[in-house]
């Protein structure tokens, strides 16, 4: 979910300075500069309730330089806040082993800096992502431990007499899996240490009433602007709290709410429909006010009017036919890591656009609410899934595991329930999905996806039939998802790879229909070849530019020449850094080089290849 507080309201209380200045990335996104978008919080017309023209609410980022110390293999419950390093200075956001200095090093490492709020002054502090684990502490005192390094977390601030506060955050990049099972060295992508997303601090109304979330759900009849509208306080409130809520630049309606949690069922005036075609976005300001009718706290959302479905054994976005054609995208950039920067999103974008695609799958983890704010605004839609990797039957099992899955699956849920980009929620990529002792975890996994994000299909990515398996679990989703690497993996001794191919897709079509599933669509879901960037091969052999754009042309055509198909993912947009020493053999450069362009986004020849099929179809 994105709330946010627009730039232009960034009223820090006068006496609050803080060390850092730059605003937050997603107030900058929603920019009143936007023609489609108008600000209607800037109109000078005055609404019906007399809202400020100004957001309430003053959030500041606390993005910046910071104080860094590498510790290195340190014992953590040794670990002492208070202590002073020799500190040198690094960006948050940043994963600190992207730099040279930490490049490959594994251990703890400390991130320090202040900044002040009033005293007595209720906040809360919002982290995009911490990882791999982290603990964060404020003025010394512990106040949260993290245990998925890309799922979003907030503390609230322990209040306080004094102005300045210290917010100390241990991160640690060491596997280790008892204390933090989510993570294994085996993932098939780096796992990088350090604060990997934004930080912003939220004051918050000193009666300590204030809102949590707003929720937007569209209805069956989103068409016409029928949404649900979940309002979620910190608390149940002593008396009958009085809301406006606010869409676009209507008129703001008044309610009362007697719960921590109350439904709405407003219509939203003025609709339109958001698709890829034409992404319209939304938007909500919900204000609480007091009994004087002042404003104590809001928060502003947007959200689009669509709805996507499965019909007729086919997915439907809005009621048409939709096929998906996109990529697998990981978030990485070899200068930054997984933290890249807001122009490297939109270059990411504007390639997958040059593309004709349509789609991204956020591979494989919660993915960053600035990429989302752009595939909301340019019409992308997107699978996000939670942090997993070929978890086995005894991970999968580990009751530690399950906790941590299913906490970051749920805070996935809320941080990008406002997102219209996404269709498809998923989790556990290639897992042990065959195995009876597995089975549980599953069936928690989409009723938590069921119950909290109902408008949504569920899925996840199974490596299992291509690899002669069965999968027990595909009653529980609504779409099947199939990675499958014919004429890749596993084709030793076969004359013509590429053949292997199309029998092989036809075959998975079989498999789900034989196993029942006729009415769920068939998703390919993951699919390369590695190419290495410049290397041309007159046999057009196993990893040359020439095989692999045969290899993903070929997967396109088929994919989208079947009925029973919903649409294809192929692996990957972009090279990626992976796991390194004696366990890259398959892996030249320590790379996943199966990247359309490689990790400086360079096209290869694969580029023009999918280009012309996507564009075709
Ligand atoms: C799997 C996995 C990807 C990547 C790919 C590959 O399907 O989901 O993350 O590892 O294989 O390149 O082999």
């Amino acid at each position: 979910m994105l709330l946010v507080a627009r730039k232009k309201a960034l009223t820090w209380p006068a006496a609050v300075h803080s060390n850092v200045v730059s605003p937050s990335t997603s107030a900058h996104l929603l920019s009143p500069s936007r023609k489609r978008d108008r600000n209607p919080l800037s109109s000078p017309r005055p609404s019906l309730t007399a809202l400020p023209l100004q957001p309430v609410r003053p959030v500041r980022s606390l993005n910046g330089l910071w104080n860094f110390a590498f510790l290195g293999d340190i014992e953590l419950e040794s670990f002492d806040p208070s202590q002073r390093h020799e500190w040198e200075r690094l960006p948050v956001p940043s994963a600190f082993d992207v730099l040279p200095a930490y490049a490959g090093k594994r251990g703890a490492a400390v991130y320090e800096t202040t900044f002040d709020v009033p005293a007595h002054q209720p906040a809360r502090i919002e982290f995009g992502a911490v990882s791999m684990w982290g603990r964060v502490y404020i003025d010394g005192v512990l106040c949260h431990e993290q245990r998925c390094g890309f799922a979003q977390f907030s503390i609230l601030l322990p209040t306080s007499a004094s102005t300045r506060r210290t917010l100390t955050v241990l991160v640690d990049n060491r596997f280790d899996a008892k204390r933090l099972p989510m993570h294994e060295e085996k993932f098939d992508f780096y796992q990088y240490g350090g604060i990997l997303r934004d930080v912003t601090c939220h004051l918050l109304p000193v009666t300590g009433l204030f809102l949590d979330r707003v929720q937007v759900t569209p209805l069956a009849g989103y068409a016409s602007g029928e949404i649900s509208l979940a309002l979620t306080l910190s608390t149940t409130p002593k008396e009958a709290q009085i809301v406006a809520i606010q869409f676009d630049d209507e008129p703001a309606q008044q309610h009362s709410l007697t719960a921590a949690l109350t439904t709405l069922t407003p219509h939203v005036p003025s609709p339109r429909v958001w698709s890829p075609q034409s992404p319209h976005l939304h938007r909500v300001r919900v204000v609480l006010l007091d009994r004087n009718g002042h404003p104590l706290d809001d928060l502003t959302t947007r959200f689009g009017l669509r709805r996507i479905e499965v019909r007729n054994g086919q997915l439907q976005l809005n009621g048409d036919r939709l096929i998906l054609r996109g990529y697998n995208r990981h978030e990485w950039h070899p200068h930054y890591g997984p933290c890249t920067p807001l122009l490297q999103m939109v270059n990411d974008l504007q390639m997958l656009r040059d593309l004709d695609c349509n789609f991204v799958r956020g591979s494989h983890y919660p993915q960053d609410a600035r990429f989302l704010d752009l595939c909301d605004e340019l019409g992308f839609l997107v699978f996000e899934e939670n942090l997993g990797w070929q978890q086995d039957r005894n991970v999968l099992n580990n009751p530690d595991y399950r906790r941590d899955h299913a906490s970051s699956l749920l805070a996935m849920v809320y941080a990008s329930y406002n997102h219209p980009c996404i269709i498809l929620r998923g989790f556990l990529n290639e897992a042990e999905s065959d195995q009876p002792a597995s089975r549980a975890i599953y069936e928690e996994s989409a009723a938590l996806l069921r119950q909290h994000d109902p408008s949504r299909l569920v899925t996840y990515a199974t490596d299992r039939l291509p690899n002669g398996k069965p999968d027990l679990n595909l009653d529980l989703v609504d779409l099947i998802s199939i990675n499958l690497y014919p004429g890749w993996y596993g084709c030793e001794g076969v004359e013509d790879p590429l053949t292997l191919i199309a029998p092989c897709m036809d075959k998975m079509v079989r498999l789900v229909d034989e196993m029942g599933f006729g009415e769920k669509p068939v998703f390919f879901s993951e699919i390369g070849a590695e190419g290495l960037y410049g290397w041309h091969d007159p046999h057009h052999d196993f990893f040359s530019e020439e095989y692999q754009a045969a290899y993903l042309a070929t997967a396109c055509t088929k994919a989208l020449s079947l009925d029973r198909c919903c649409g294809i993912a192929l692996w990957q947009f972009c090279d990626i850094r992976t796991y390194g020493k004696g366990k890259s053999l398959m892996r030249p450069r320590t790379f996943n080089n199966k990247g359309t362009v490689d990790e400086y986004r360079r096209p290869k020849l694969a580029y023009a290849a999918v280009k012309k099929i996507f564009s075709e179809k």
